[in-house]
């Protein structure tokens, strides 16, 4: 649901266990994401350096194979991340203090959610926020029935697009932003530090952001954590193609295009391309696009970061760094962020 939000509510005395009932059904607008997903890729397809937003990776198919993604061996960020959240559970919960209000953007699967809820001291709520709405509902009711006592209070939502969070329930602490994995990877420098502002709003003075970062390291390892020897990546890329060909008619042989992913040393990233194996038309929802021999379609940017960059950053949003922490081999790092509160500001422009 691009541009509005649908909270869910939750009915844990039926016999199946917490059976979600989607509140609102016409407000979680398939008819509006899949627009969004017609325009965006008729326009993208159009430009004169093709390129489609990564967000339409997240269909059901894509949000599965990339959870086949974090089980790679050469995929290092989910397990990197998590252990850095497991050494340094007991300083997050305290920084996140008691009766917390968990607001998870692009939950996935919820496993490092589940890690955090385990350890926070009586959470009252939790807020996953995701566009996969059958993976949003799974995750919401697997979390709901592993910690009773929590408000579930799940959001089909795009968080780059404004959305509403549900009101926290009464009597409850603050609320922190939970933002693993380094999505924030995907915006580039401009839009993240935009894109942290707004999370900075969401969350109040009395809140903060729990955000994972991707660290620079040696190109090599960059390169193979997007180009795994079991294709799982490119088939998470190629499913972009299949997804336009199920949802927008559009014509795509999948066996005509290659996954290229790099490490872009000069701007920091890494870059995600479908490459069209010769000179090609393809027909996308009634508009035909021609395809040169080794024309290329832009799928994703990954953004890495070193820890003084990112905390660059996190100072051009107006945030404070409360605390990072990284892994041994500073392969990933973990930060804690508050919005900056206006008397310290002034403190520092002087
Ligand atoms: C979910 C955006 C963090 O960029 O590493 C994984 C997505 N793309 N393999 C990333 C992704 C290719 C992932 N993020």
């Amino acid at each position: 649901m691009i541009g509005t939000s649908t909270s869910i509510s939750v009915d844990r005395d039926s016999e199946v266990g917490p059976k979600l009932e989607l509140a609102g059904k016409a407000g979680c607008n398939a008819e509006l994401i899949a627009e969004r997903f017609r325009r965006d890729m008729l326009t993208g397809l159009a430009r004169r350096e093709k390129a489609v937003p990564c967000k339409y990776f997240y269909d059901e198919e894509g949000a599965r194979l990339f959870e086949a993604i974090c089980e790679l061996e050469e995929y290092y960020p989910t397990r990197t991340e998590t252990s850095i959240l497991q050494q340094n559970i007991d300083e997050i919960v305290a920084l996140v203090g008691s009766r917390a209000n968990l607001v998870d953007l692009g939950s996935g699967s919820g496993q490092k959610t589940r890690l955090l809820l385990k350890h926070l001291d009586r959470p009252a709520s939790y807020c996953p926020v995701d566009v996969a709405l059958e993976q949003l509902l799974e995750c919401s009711a697997r979390l709901a029935g592993q910690f009773p006592s929590l408000e579930v209070q799940p959001v089909c939502a795009d968080y780059t697009d404004p959305f509403d969070l549900p009101a926290p329930p009464p009597g409850s602490g603050s609320t922190t932003l939970f933002f693993p994995g380094s999505t924030i990877g995907n915006f580039g420098p401009g839009e993240a530090a935009w894109f942290l502002r707004r999370m900075a709003g969401l969350c109040g003075p009395a809140g903060g952001l729990l955000i994972g970062v991707d660290l620079r390291k040696s190109v090599p390892m960059l390169n193979s954590a997007y180009n795994d020897s079991k294709g799982i990546t490119a088939q998470f890329n190629l499913n972009l193609l299949a997804r336009a060909n199920r949802e927008l008619q559009a014509g795509f042989d999948l066996g005509q295009f290659r996954h290229h992913a790099f490490y872009n040393e000069a701007a920091g990233r890494i870059e995600m391309h479908l490459v069209s194996r010769r000179r090609q038309r393809v027909p996308v929802d009634g508009t035909c696009f021609t395809f040169a021999r080794d024309e290329s379609v832009l799928t994703e940017h990954s953004y890495k970061y070193t820890v003084g960059l990112f905390h660059e950053l996190a100072a051009k949003a107006g945030l404070e760094v409360v605390r990072s922490w990284t892994d041994e081999r500073q392969w990933f790092s973990v930060h804690y962020l508050k919005a900056r509160q206006h008397g310290a500001h002034h403190a520092g422009q002087a």
